[in-house]
């Protein structure tokens, strides 16, 4: 079949902005030398054509029409099936900007060279121009972007994870600005791959990948690096965080957003099936978004939030049925699956999937494969890309152009000891304080470093465009404004183990007795109990009562051993001292404050 090519929509002259884009994407087909550029309108009929295309080029293999409709297997590269953090750069007007948790380059120097990548990267190729919006259309806090890319697995995916075409660009005329986003496959060198980010000109460069976080550029380039800078500056905040709408039994909904660094079951939680026992109590838990969150203040002047994208990019191994139900449903049709196992009947498995593993099947490499291998069938970071609007659980407010008011904000990483399965900041500023030290344990994948902490503040340290300590100071000033209308903070811990190393929590449907916790907190009627690191529920109140768990267990799940804090609080002291140039006084305060309340006998519980 022919590339395709079409005109840019007639309605692109009418203002300065679009006549900022029709230059822009002249000037980029001079860089790249595309033999046809094609406007993408987001059509049914287009995306028929698309997927057609990928199918006759072999990348993508239709599925069983039946099991999986409109749904297509894709394998990356061998080489290109994950985020680079080491060639992801900030390309900010100085290095102090960037901080000392991104990479840097100057930006003169890095667009020149990047000009030099693209010089000509398009010629043979088409060049894909996708207008895109980030958040419901009408939103005051939705943005619009546009991405050039030679790749139409991009333009699929994209297709699903934001809203482009038409629907974009009607949205033009209402916005001061637009994100440009230059991407090309190159040849996908390793060493040819860098995804580089100018927040100054609103300006994303994304060289030799097209695994999601590189190449969607929407994502996490976007709506999280990019969106950060500018929050900081106009008042707002990009999170890396899901949203869920929690309705109590007298019909009350309370949203709620969290951060949670990967492999910490984000997508789980931004999912969960209430146990029947809470649903027949009329607790209802419906989700909004399941990785990004943009807040900010309303006119009322608590935090709303927008769920920017469209669709999950979720993690396939470890989904099933028992895990996340509402996410094998969102992935039923309409999905792309990348890098999971293929099954000869046209249907994938993924290692966690209910059910036995397939006798045999073909690998996310393409190679025959068997339960005794010893190799896995789908790729640890395999991925579903499926469009939100078809989750059971997705809540009818989330394109609601106002957002959602929050009134909590959960932070939760993976740590086998010290941190409870949940307390709550005593204020903005210590729950500031908590997130900005937010830890997870490396997992067993990464041999040799099992139980190492990483510190992942506010889960964004891979995301975050700007200085990080600047960043905390920006946390800092949005509790000033918005005082005590601000959400109540929260850290959770779902994966604390016993002494013979066995997880006491048995998490997933049952991290909804720490939703409802969460909720009455915040609606003033859940009871708790003071310790050094801030309120922890009584057992009551998290319904243990009625379950088999001994009370030592509960026990443990709760408990803050001073030793292993004031070992914490010392680590701390030394992560703050990598960003002792900007660091806001009051986080080292927070954590003298921790130091003493340790020491306060009346405090023992
Ligand atoms: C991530 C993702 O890497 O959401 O955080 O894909
Ligand atoms: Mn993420």
């Amino acid at each position: 079949m022919q590339p395709f090519g079409t005109l840019p929509p007639t309605m692109l002259q009418t203002s300065d902005l679009n006549r900022e884009l029709m230059a822009w994407v002249e000037e980029t087909s001079e860089l790249t030398k595309p033999d046809i550029i094609h406007w993408c309108t987001g059509s049914e009929a287009e995306s028929e054509r698309l997927n057609d295309l990928l199918t006759k080029d072999g990348t993508f293999i239709p599925l069983d029409p039946i099991r999986h409709p409109n749904s297509f297997y894709a394998r990356s590269d061998v080489n290109d099936v994950a985020r680079v953090e080491g060639r992801t750069f900030i390309c900010s007007a100085t290095e102090q900007d960037a901080g000392p948790s991104n990479n840097w380059m100057d930006p003169i120097q890095m667009r020149e060279f990047m000009n030099g990548l693209f010089d000509g990267c398009m010629t043979g190729r088409v060049m894909y121009v996708i207008p895109y919006l980030m958040g419901p259309p009408g939103s005051s806090m939705a943005q619009v972007g546009v991405v050039i890319t030679d790749s139409a697995y991009v333009v699929a995916n994209m297709r699903i994870m934001t809203r482009i075409g038409s629907v974009a660009l009607e949205e033009f005329p209402h916005k001061a600005s637009f994100v440009k986003g230059m991407h090309s496959t190159g040849v996908l060198d390793p060493e040819q791959r860098y995804i580089c980010h100018f927040p100054e000109l609103g300006l994303i460069m994304s060289f030799s990948s097209n695994y999601g976080g590189n190449a969607l550029l929407g994502k996490k380039c976007h709506a999280l690096r990019l969106a950060s800078a500018q929050a900081r500056q106009e008042g707002w905040m990009a999170e890396h965080m899901l949203i869920l709408g929690i309705t109590s039994p007298d019909g009350v909904k309370t949203y709620v957003a969290g951060a949670f660094p990967s492999a910490c079951g984000k997508t789980n939680l931004a999912m969960i099936v209430p146990p029947d026992v809470d649903q027949a109590k009329g607790w209802k838990v419906e989700c909004i978004g399941d990785d990004i969150a943009w807040l900010s203040f309303g006119e009322d002047g608590r935090l709303w939030a927008i769920n920017p994208e469209a669709g999950f990019f979720g993690v396939a191994p470890g989904t099933s049925m028992t895990t996340n139900p509402n996410a094998m449903l969102s992935c039923r049709a309409n999905t792309i699956f990348t890098n999971v196992a293929l099954r000869d009947d046209r249907t994938i498995w993924w290692e966690g999937m209910d059910g036995p593993p397939p006798e045999s099947c073909t690998d996310w490499t393409g190679q025959p494969w068997t339960p005794g291998c010893g190799r896995p069938a789908a790729h640890p970071n395999s991925r579903f890309t499926a469009p939100a609007r078809q989750c059971p659980a997705i809540s009818p407010e989330w394109q609601n152009p106002e957002g959602v008011p929050i009134s909590a904000i959960i932070f939760g990483g993976r740590r086998s000891t010290t941190v409870p399965l949940v307390s709550e900041s005593l204020s903005w500023q210590h729950g500031t304080y908590v997130g900005a030290t937010l830890t997870s344990e490396n997992t067993a994948a990464a041999a040799g470093t099992v139980g190492q902490l990483r510190y992942d503040p506010m889960a964004m340290l891979p995301f975050c465009g700007y200085h990080m300590a600047d960043y905390w100071q920006h946390w800092l000033n949005m509790g000033k404004h918005g005082g005590d209308q601000m959400p109540t903070i929260y850290h959770v811990n779902w994966f604390r183990k016993d002494e013979a190393g066995k997880l006491i929590w048995p998490g997933y449907r049952q991290n909804m007795r720490v939703l409802k916790w969460i909720v009455d907190r915040v609606r003033q009627r859940g009871d708790a109990v003071a310790s050094p690191i801030g309120m922890l529920p009584t057992p009551q109140a998290l319904e243990i009562s009625g379950t088999d768990w001994p009370q030592e267990t509960v026990k443990e799940l709760l408990a803050v051993d001073r030793e292993e804090w004031y070992k914490e609080v010392d680590r701390r002291e030394e992560f703050f001292a990598n960003f002792a140039t900007n660091l806001p006084p009051e986080l080292l305060r927070e954590n003298e404050a921790l130091r003493k309340r340790l020491q306060d006998e009346q405090l023992r519980f």
